[in-house]
Order: C-alpha cells, then sequence, then structure tokens
C-alpha cells in the first residue's frame, strides 16, 4: 500500500491572518516553517495585500510580489491534448513472470521477477479535459516502462480494434466525433450527426463501432477493463529474429461495466468517478493490477490468418491464438502532482527499446510522426524529455543535443557537442548494443493504395456481435438507437441500418423499428461481398469474464437513526471478509445513531451520494425514521435506480415504507434480499460476486 497521504485535518479555531495596527494584515510564520518567496527567493512579508499608497489608493505597478504572481498565474495553462484530453495517471511496477530472452532482447523480460518501474495513463478520447469521466468514449490505456535500456511506451486503448485502417482518416475521424465546428457542441459525446455522417461513410469502422456501442465504452473503472496494444509489433531477439507480437492488459478485477442510464447519471453525481475509484484503489487498496499477455505468431501463422495481421481493424480471437500471460502490472503510488505528472507526460509510439519493434501496420507508421509532433506543440520544446516523469529512469542518457526552450539541464560541458570528434570525448554510437531495426527487404511501386487484404469489414463486426450474451447485445441494440436517436439527419441513420444489415439482420431490424424507420434500406454495398460466419469467442463478452468475486467493490447503505444495529455489523462484517467496502448514505452528512446507540458518520448525504456511486446497495433505515426518509425524492431514487440498473439490493424490514414509496411493492425479485437478519448479509454479499442481476433487465 502507498504511504501517500493527504491533509485530512484542520484546526477548526485556526485564524487565517490578524490585522496588525497600521490596518495591514499578517499571517504569522511560526518559527521554522517554511517561507513563502516570489520565484527569485526572496521572502514575502504580505501574501494578502497589494502595494497602495494608502488603504484605499491605487495599486503601485512597483509591485513585483502581485506582478509574478498574477503574471505567473496568466500563463498556467498548456494546450489540452487534441485527443484524450481528460485523463488520469499513476505510477507503479511492472513484474515480470516469464522469461521471453529468446524471442526478445527487450529488457523487461529478460528475468522473472525482473521489476520495471512505469507511469499508466488512463483517457477517454473525445472530451475536452474538463469533461466527465464516462461518456460513450473508446479509453486510452498507455504505459510507459522506464527499461535498463530506454522508455518503452505502450500506447493502447482499452478496445483492441480502431475505427480506421489509414493514419491519413484520423483528422477527420476526430473532427467529426469533436463538439461541431459551428456550435461548438455536443461535448463528449458520440451521438450526433457529424461523427455517424462520417462513420456511415467508412465501413472500415464498423467493427469497431461494434466495441464502441458495447458495454465496453462504458467501463466501471479502469481497473475493471482490458487494455489493447491494438496493431501487431514486433519482438525481436538477441540474433535479430522477429516473432509477431500483439500486447493485452487483463485486469485481477475481472471485467465490468455499467449500463448507460447509470452512466449519465453517475456523470452528473460524480464527473470525477473513474479517477476517484483509482485513487482510492491505489491508496486504499485493492490496487489496481493487469497481467499483460502476448499473442505471439510468426509470418507463417499470419500468411494463413483469414484476416491481416497488419489490420488495425481485426483481432486475433483469443481462442484461436491464447494469449501468454508474461507480467503484472499493479499502480501502486499516485501522482504528487497531476500538472506535472499526468498532464506533463508524453506518449510517443516511437519510443521503443532494442528488442521491440514496429510493422507496416500503415496506422502505427502515422502514430509515431503524430506523438513526437503533438508533445512539441502541447509542452512547447524539445526538452520536455528532460521532465522527471518523462525522463529515463533506469539507464543513462548522453548526447550531443542541445539548447532550446526551457533547457533545465546543462549536458555538454566543455568545448565537445558533436561527434565524431577528435578530442576523445564525448558518448559514441554501439552497434551491437544499440538499438537496430528488425532488417526487411521493402519494395513495391511507390502509390496511395490499401491492401486487398483489409477490405473486409463486417465479419469481425458480426464476430464481436455474437460473442455478447443475449443481455449485452440487448446494450449494444440499445446504444445504437439511443446514439441515432440524437441524429437530426434520417439519412444517415438509414445508412447505419444499411450496414448492420451486413452484421446481422436481427440487429438491423430491431435498431430499425426502435428509430421508426418503416421499410429496412438495402443492406450497404460492401468491398469485400462475402461475409465469414467465424465462431463465437466467449473473450469478447464483459459478462463472461467477471471476477468472479465482489472483492474491491462498495456497498452504499442507505441508513437513518434506529438503523438496526446488528444487521449493519453484519453487513460491515461480510463485506470486510470479502474484501468489499461499506459506505454509508443517511439524510445528514453527520451522520446516524444506530438502534445500540452507536454513532455513523455517513460517507455521503442523500442527495450526493446516488446509488450510482456503489455497486450494490442496501437499505437499513430506523423504524421511526423512514418515514422521513421515503419522503425524500433522492432516497427513493436510490433505491429505484438500483432496482433500474440490476444492482443486488439488500432490504431491512425497516424499509417497507420506503419501497412502497417507490411503487416496487410486489416487483422485488430474486436480487433483492430480505435483510431480516445478520446472517443473511453473507449470503446477499456472496450473490453480488455475480456484479448484476441481469434477469431483472428479461
Ligand atoms: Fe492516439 N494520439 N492516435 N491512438 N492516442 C494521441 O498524442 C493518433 C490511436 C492513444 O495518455 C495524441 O499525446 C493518430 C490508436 C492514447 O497521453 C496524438 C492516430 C490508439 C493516447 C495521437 C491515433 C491510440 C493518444 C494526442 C491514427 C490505440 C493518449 C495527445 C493513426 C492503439 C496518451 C498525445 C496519453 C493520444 C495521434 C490512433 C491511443 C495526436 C494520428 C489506434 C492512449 O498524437
Amino acid at each position: 500500500m502507498t504511504d501517500k497521504k493527504r491533509s485530512q485535518q484542520t484546526d477548526p479555531e485556526h485564524r487565517f491572518s490578524e490585522r496588525g495596527a497600521g490596518g495591514e494584515y499578517h499571517q504569522h510564520a511560526e518559527d521554522g516553517a517554511e517561507r513563502l518567496t516570489t520565484a527569485q527567493g526572496v521572502t514575502i512579508s504580505d501574501n494578502q495585500n497589494s502595494l497602495k499608497p494608502g488603504a484605499s489608493g491605487p495599486t503601485l505597478l512597483e509591485d513585483f510580489v502581485l506582478r509574478e504572481k498574477i503574471f505567473h498565474f496568466d500563463h498556467e495553462r498548456i494546450p489540452e491534448r487534441v485527443v484524450h484530453a481528460r485523463g488520469f495517471g499513476a505510477h507503479g511496477t511492472f513484474e515480470c513472470k516469464k522469461d521471453l530472452s529468446a524471442i526478445t532482447r527487450a529488457a523487461p523480460f529478460q528475468k522473472v521477477g525482473k521489476k520495471t518501474e512505469l507511469f499508466a495513463r488512463f483517457s477517454t478520447v473525445a472530451g475536452n479535459k474538463g469533461s466527465f469521466d464516462i461518456p460513450r468514449d473508446v479509453r486510452g490505456f498507455a504505459v510507459k516502462f522506464y527499461t535498463d535500456e530506454g522508455n518503452w511506451d505502450l500506447v493502447g486503448n482499452n478496445m483492441p480494434v480502431f475505427f480506421i485502417q489509414d493514419a491519413i482518416k484520423f483528422p477527420d475521424l476526430i473532427h467529426a466525433v469533436k463538439p461541431e465546428p459551428d456550435t461548438g457542441f455536443p461535448q463528449a459525446q458520440s451521438a450526433h450527426d457529424n461523427f455517424w455522417d462520417f462513420i456511415s461513410l467508412t465501413p472500415e469502422s464498423m467493427h469497431t463501432i461494434m466495441w464502441l456501442m458495447s458495454d465496453r465504452a462504458i467501463p466501471r473503472s479502469f481497473s475493471t477493463m482490458e487494455g489493447f496494444g491494438v496493431h501487431t509489433y514486433r519482438f525481436v531477439n538477441a540474433d535479430g529474429k522477429s516473432t509477431y507480437v500483439k500486447f493485452f492488459w487483463k485486469p485481477h478485477a475481472g471485467l465490468q461495466s455499467v449500463v448507460w442510464n447509470e452512466a449519465m447519471k453517475t456523470n452528473g453525481a460524480d464527473p470525477d468517478r473513474h479517477r476517484r475509484i483509482t485513487w482510492e484503489e491505489i491508496t486504499e487498496g485493492p490496487q489496481p493490477a493487469w497481467d499483460l499477455a502476448v499473442q505471439t505468431f510468426d509470418q507463417e501463422f499470419a500468411d494463413s490468418f483469414e484476416f491481416d495481421v497488419l489490420d488495425a481493424t481485426k483481432i486475433i480471437p483469443e481462442e484461436r491464438l491464447k494469449p501468454e500471460i508474461v507480467g503484472t502490472m499493479t499502480l501502486d503510488r499516485p501522482v504528487d502532482n497531476f500538472f506535472a505528472e499526468t498532464e506533463q507526460v508524453a506518449f510517443c509510439t516511437q519510443n521503443v527499446v532494442p528488442g521491440i519493434d514496429f510493422t507496416d501496420d500503415p496506422l502505427l507508421q502515422g502514430r509515431n510522426f503524430s506523438y513526437l509532433d503533438t508533445q512539441i506543440k502541447r509542452l512547447g520544446s524539445p526538452n520536455f524529455t528532460k521532465i522527471p516523469v518523462n525522463a529515463p529512469r533506469g539507464c543513462p542518457v548522453h548526447n550531443y543535443q542541445q539548447d532550446g526552450h526551457m533547457q533545465t539541464d546543462q549536458p555538454i560541458r566543455g568545448r565537445v557537442n558533436y561527434e565524431p570528434n577528435g578530442w576523445g570525448e564525448g558518448p559514441r554510437e554501439h552497434p551491437l548494443e544499440g538499438y537496430t531495426s528488425f532488417r526487411q527487404e521493402v519494395h513495391g511501386e511507390k502509390a496511395r493504395l490499401r491492401p486487398e487484404s483489409f477490405n473486409d469489414h463486417y465479419s469481425q463486426a458480426r464476430l464481436f456481435y455474437i460473442s455478447q450474451t443475449e443481455v449485452e447485445q440487448g446494450h449494444l441494440r440499445d446504444a445504437f438507437v439511443f446514439e441515432l436517436s440524437k441524429c437530426e439527419m434520417e439519412a444517415i441513420r438509414i445508412r447505419i441500418v444499411s450496414h448492420l444489415r451486413n452484421v446481422d439482420e436481427e440487429l438491423a431490424a430491431a435498431v430499425a423499428e426502435r428509430l421508426g424507420i418503416e421499410t429496412l434500406p438495402k443492406p450497404a454495398p460492401a468491398a469485400q461481398p462475402t461475409r465469414m460466419d467465424l465462431d463465437a469467442s466467449p473473450a469478447l463478452s464483459i459478462v463472461m469474464n467477471g471476477p468472479g468475486s465482489f472483492k474491491g467493490r462498495t456497498i452504499g447503505v442507505l441508513a437513518s437513526d434506529g438503523a438496526d444495529a446488528d444487521l449493519l455489523r453484519g453487513l460491515m462484517d461480510a463485506a470486510r471478509a470479502e474484501g468489499a467496502k461499506v459506505k454509508f448514505v443517511a439524510p445528514r452528512i453527520g451522520g446516524f445513531t444506530d438502534s445500540k446507540g452507536e454513532k455513523h458518520p455517513a460517507d455521503e448525504k442523500v442527495d450526493g451520494g446516488p446509488s450510482v456511486l456503489f455497486d450494490a446497495v442496501a437499505i437499513v433505515p430506523g423504524e421511526e425514521s423512514v418515514a422521513a426518509l421515503a419522503a425524500m425524492p433522492p432516497a427513493r431514487d436510490f433505491l429505484t435506480d438500483a432496482f433500474v440498473h440490476a444492482k443486488f439490493i439488500a432490504l431491512a424490514p425497516a424499509a417497507g415504507p420506503l419501497v412502497e414509496a417507490t411503487g416496487l411493492s410486489g416487483k422485488l425479485d430474486d436480487g433483492c434480499f430480505d435483510f431480516a437478519e445478520p446472517g443473511v448479509a453473507e449470503t446477499f454479499v456472496s450473490r453480488c460476486a455475480e456484479l448484476r442481476f441481469w434477469k431483472r433487465e428479461g
């Protein structure tokens, strides 16, 4: 567990400043306390008042303390990332679980038990920095490994495929999804005409669109989502032999997402949901952890595979080629400063180390240009590599790169700033230990072409769809309906349905019916007319890949004065035994007093702690206070939402009037537990391991 502590207590009687005899305010620095200074190191005597001739005189230009403070403040902002602006980062460690030295020279994989420090950043793609955490969107999953042989950035997403096959289309894709240029909205939404217009004219996006409409796009937390390197990369061993590799991050907490209605409400109740959960997980445990798994294969496999392994819109199903676990990443330390680390971290796909190389995937090739370019725009200088979060840690850095904006280092001392030099000084290249690109023969006519082997846009879209459980298929259908219902142009809705007919006829018909499209359009003309019918891949379902435990999850207990103390104790014990947490929601933040007179501070006041913030709920009011609770709309919503979002619910006998007030009497099902005695808590918590009572969705 991290030793990271935030200030938790403040002196209630602390007086911030005192008025002196001359009208000036003073804050007395205690002896030994740190002095407040200017950037030039001059101690500041008064940080509350600017310099004036007389108390009501105009502020003097001479006031360098004021001017310096305001000047620095004026320059606090840097451009946000053009995509993935909203992110959350943390430090961690990678531990090697399998020696891969036979297939790669890459430093993190040379010995079982070898640890490599890392920095991970998760992000949404479309929203700006101040947007919310659970839009329907792809999530970035970027990891910087500070290896002994330089930094390796594995800049992936929580989906294994991408919308487009060639980098040249990226600016159009992003322009289309971002707020429309005239109105400036919608923010952090794909549900608008421009996005769906572009998609409807880009059949290669169909596979990723299925992922985007699935619950993968609304994860419960970063710790319950998978990560993917997306592209096929190369491992290269000491003999220069290449093995293709695809990277996967498999969460220890199992896969879990929220439902759409819950996501929308969560964004209002706690826009910082994912970052808050991550912070709590790192500081309180269980710490977020993922296994790194790899699919490795040779050219022969690539040639025999029915899709092109260089096409980023395709996966190699896990049942076809099992990803092998090679290590574990644990996030164990939050940042000390959000701006310095999370904001300034600069991932570049071009950051590879000996043993890892690129392939000819045209998306990856374009990315290798974009990331370095964008960091210079964002961070303002090629010296961004010196910022601590970006600087290599596991190895020395020596070169003749010099000067530039914000050079904080004095790398070159003396006269030698070039190489080769006859002074017998300075670093030299090392042909054997240095990075060598995989030796590959390249030939072909120069032209703007796409391989024929990239042409099948529907087979894997269908594979994804048929691999979902019925519940997930229902969510996916509803997501299409929701998004397309926000499109004003009927032609766009129709074009999307025409693509869906190539994916699944029933899905197309269901979406069309719910959109009010009376006549099904013809299927979209496909570049490759024959769609393959592939076997379902259970690895693609979230529901089938849950944790099998309620560990790390939270039960929200709505309680009020007089709540049955034994029931509460039973619930807390059962939760603790499972590694889950209990949080109290009460009418007042000061808390409630249970039936044995014990006072429990509340974690949330009822209108600030809706049930969308919890994985399961219990309703444990006092008999005397339940009527008042039932009269509160947020208390009724607490129960209704938990029910609608298919959560497991424990109801103490005293909860009756609240159940009645919500209109749920007579509708309670097997996902609702009669919490009449403390022992029920154990059954309840063990059932919660299923995470949701999906049957309720019918
Ligand atoms: Fe990115 N992407 N991307 N992307 N991407 C950026 O770089 C780009 C793509 C991904 O937490 C930018 O530093 C192009 C695929 C992540 O800081 C930019 C193309 C995948 C992050 C950029 C892609 C990603 C970015 C913006 C098409 C998954 C956030 C800010 C060829 C494999 C990293 C920045 C962080 C960020 C360009 C497609 C993942 C503009 C041109 C595919 C996780 O350089």
